[in-house]
């Protein structure tokens, strides 16, 4: 056993890294990969994503695997936001970890840059908070169970015209794929609800200096502000908006970017009022959801977000495609996620024809007060 453990660790050392890992992984164990973005400033959604789906993995390997016994065993590759690294990410976990699906990546603009060279490959890709219109369109290997912003924002925006709003300023980071087009969801869905757009401005996403925009802004009185961008930036014109004297008067929302406990922990009070449209909300009464909050918080120590939620989902659903496809086999679990369905967590669960959730019935409007979420009134 000594000599046998010897000549594998000496060839491994000829061979390279990782080559005793996948001996030892060989045949019980189903390989998965997921990438998502766990340094940097966009972490808070891929850390809630890890562990999301890491939860739902222990629970389907205590409960006996897939295939008749087999473990999933999940690689997490860290794409730290950028698109090479995501793509990488993914060449290493087809090419060494053989996987049979990648759940991910976090961001619409890795997602975009990822998916040609996957669907190529012919391995699944199921994204659990790609928002952008269009990204499943790349091709029949990818999937999403976010729901699109187009499903999700004109909700948000019809409370705040029920609240009296008649006009609207955008205001959006134009050098970031989510964020453009969480953008251009506004604008049409400002546009078919007739609520009067009278001021659009753009800023990149590592600005902290808005007060031009907000000044400009500011002077037009819009009865709202729609920000579309990630969570640093959102909170950041969010800050500064409140510095420059915009109080309870002005409505703001938010696309999936701000739908996150960050945006309370950056901007406190300043983020008071903000609404979002949403598909999953904690106190969301279903026995899934309750069995899902106390497993979370028994396992980290805290509530989980709406990332965390659709990740969970996520990794039981593909559980349910690997089991119906009875191999672990990418192609095969390709069309078995055609027809898979689930009641989890964020409600009933299935993918269209276009690979987008199915339904988008349980989208809900949430209103953060006190860095905390809740049902907007
Ligand atoms: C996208 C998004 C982001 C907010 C995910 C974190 O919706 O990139 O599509």
């Amino acid at each position: 056993m000594k000599r046998r453990s010897f000549t594998l660790m000496a060839a491994a050392s000829v061979l390279g890294v990782g080559v005793l890992p996948r001996i030892s992984l060989a045949a019980d164990t189903i390989p998965v990969g997921s990438i998502e973005v766990l340094t940097g400033p966009v972490s808070p959604y891929g850390i809630a994503i890890r562990d999301g789906e890491t939860l739902a993995l222990e629970e389907i390997n205590a409960a006996g695997g897939v295939l008749g016994g087999k473990k999933i065993a999940l690689t997490v590759e860290d794409s730290a936001a950028n698109k090479d690294q995501a793509i990488n990410a993914a060449r290493k976990l087809i090419g060494r970890d053989k996987v049979v699906a990648i759940i991910g990546p976090t961001l619409s603009a890795e997602y975009f840059a990822l998916a040609p060279m996957t669907n190529q490959r012919k391995v699944p890709v199921i994204g659990t908070s790609i928002t952008s219109i269009g990204a499943t369109d790349i091709g029949p290997f990818c999937f999403r169970t976010s729901l699109p912003e187009a499903d999700v924002i004109p909700a948000a925006l019809r409370k705040a015209m029920a609240r009296g709003a008649k006009t609207i300023a955008l205001l959006y980071a134009n050098d970031d794929l989510f964020s453009k087009s969480s953008y251009d969801q506004m604008k049409v869905a400002a546009e078919t609800a007739g609520l009067k757009i009278i001021d659009i401005e753009t800023f990149a996403t590592k600005d902290t200096d808005f007060s031009a925009q907000l000044t400009k802004v500011k002077g037009l009185k819009p009865d709202a502000i729609g920000i579309a961008a990630l969570v640093e930036p959102t909170a950041g014109v969010l800050l500064q908006a409140r510095q420059l004297g915009f109080g309870a008067e002005t409505q703001f929302l938010g696309g999936n970017g701000a739908n996150s406990p960050r945006l309370g922990e950056i901007a406190g009070a300043a983020a008071d009022g903000i609404m979002v449209g949403s598909p999953w909300f904690i106190a969301k009464d279903t026995p899934q959801n309750k069995a899902f909050i106390a497993a979370f918080n028994r396992k980290y120590g805290k509530n989980p977000d709406q990332f965390a939620a659709q990740a969970y989902d996520t990794m039981h659903l593909l559980a349910r495609a690997i089991d119906k496809a009875g191999a672990a086999d990418p192609l095969k679990i390709r069309d078995a996620l055609m027809q898979v369905k689930q009641d989890g967590v964020m409600g009933p669960l299935s993918f269209n024809a276009k690979r987008d959730p199915a339904s988008a019935e349980g989208v809900l409007v949430l209103e953060m007060h006190a860095g905390k979420f809740s049902i907007a009134p």
